[in-house]
């Protein structure tokens, strides 16, 4: 067995590589802009990339690729994805036709939920963990008896897509009301542009950040805003918490995992997020008399959770 892979994760924004041991010690990085949409391209990069880390570590002996979207339980095929317009993409064997290395696919909430698992903020827990990632989407993973669950069509633990609310939002994959809509970065700043909207007065900071435009709200806006006591995000914040919360008692009731780890960009915001969401978790547990279920964490693989997890994967 060799002890070096190649962990890859493809993200909307960046195509990350990375060569990892079996500790999860990074030894070498790479990185390229993602192409937009166009797989041929997109393949391209991921061979670049693995080339890149190969000549500097010849030995790695097989690559790990975390990508968005519904992977089948082999590891080969791209089923679905909510935001691409990936359909039944076997990335695994257009990878592997180009590079002279064993590879595996799996889902980048998967890949990041066995980081955390294997070394990062449940490295403690010895058999089950759920990971949330709340960014763009909400993306997640599941492991069970030291095992990561794929599922017998490899959607298990794509947790942004149970629904909150009957008939609600409309999701990219295609139902309406998924957790998604409610729990993620995006739906954060929906949040905040509606509330700026309906009360500009309670707004002003967020406003300001934001040159006065309402559409020119984003992430990192709210963020700030939140920071500097700014009502409408604050009060933007409270509503993903509550409804993070709800995922989490759901989660909570149908696997009754050791620990629950929230990762994903909107984490940065710290407590911001994590305070309301514990509080709102309390609550919904509290009415059943106990307390002492999954403690939920903060990731703490930050940008790395995805190339570790797929490296180790494969
Ligand atoms: C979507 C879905 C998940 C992914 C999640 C988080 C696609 C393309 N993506 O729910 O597979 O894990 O987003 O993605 O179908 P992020 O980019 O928001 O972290
Ligand atoms: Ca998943
Ligand atoms: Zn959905």
């Amino acid at each position: 067995m060799n002890d070096l892979a190649i962990g890859v994760d493809i993200g909307g924004t960046k195509v990350l590589g990375a060569v990892v041991d079996l500790e999860g010690e990074v030894l070498a990085r790479c990185r390229r802009d993602t192409p937009a949409q166009d797989t041929a391209e997109i393949v391209d990069r991921i061979v670049e990339v693995i080339e890149e880390l190969r000549a500097a570590h010849p030995s790695v002996g097989a690559v790990g690729v975390g990508a968005a979207g519904w992977i089948d339980p082999t590891g080969s095929t791209v089923l679905f994805a909510a935001n691409l317009a990936w359909r039944n993409e076997p990335l695994r064997d257009h990878i592997q036709a180009r590079v002279d290395l064993p590879a595996i696919v799996e889902n980048d909430g998967n890949v990041a939920a066995w980081a955390e698992f294997s070394f990062g903020a449940a490295r403690d827990a010895d058999d089950s963990m759920v990971l949330f990632t709340v960014g763009t989407g909400i993306g997640g993973g599941i492991v069970i008896g030291g095992n990561l669950i794929r599922g017998a069509h490899g959607i298990a633990g794509e947790v942004g897509h149970t629904m909150m609310v009957p008939d609600g939002h409309p999701c990219g994959c295609g139902r309406k009301g998924c957790m998604e809509q409610y729990a993620s970065g995006n739906a954060l700043v929906r949040f905040a542009r509606t509330i700026a909207t309906e009360d500009p007065d309670s707004a002003s900071v967020m406003l300001e950040l934001a040159a006065g435009k309402i559409e020119a709200i984003n992430g990192p806006t709210v963020t700030k805003a939140a920071h500097a006591g700014c009502k409408a995000a604050v009060a933007a914040f409270d509503r993903v918490a509550y409804w993070l919360a709800v995922g989490l008692a759901d989660t909570i009731q149908n696997l009754d995992p050791q620990v629950i780890v929230v990762g994903g960009g909107v984490v940065e915001a710290g407590d911001l997020l994590m305070v309301p969401t514990r509080e709102y978790l309390r609550e919904a547990l509290a009415q059943r008399g106990r307390l002492d279920y999954a403690e939920v964490r903060p990731a703490l693989m930050g940008n790395h959770a995805g190339v570790i997890g797929a490296a180790d994967l494969a």
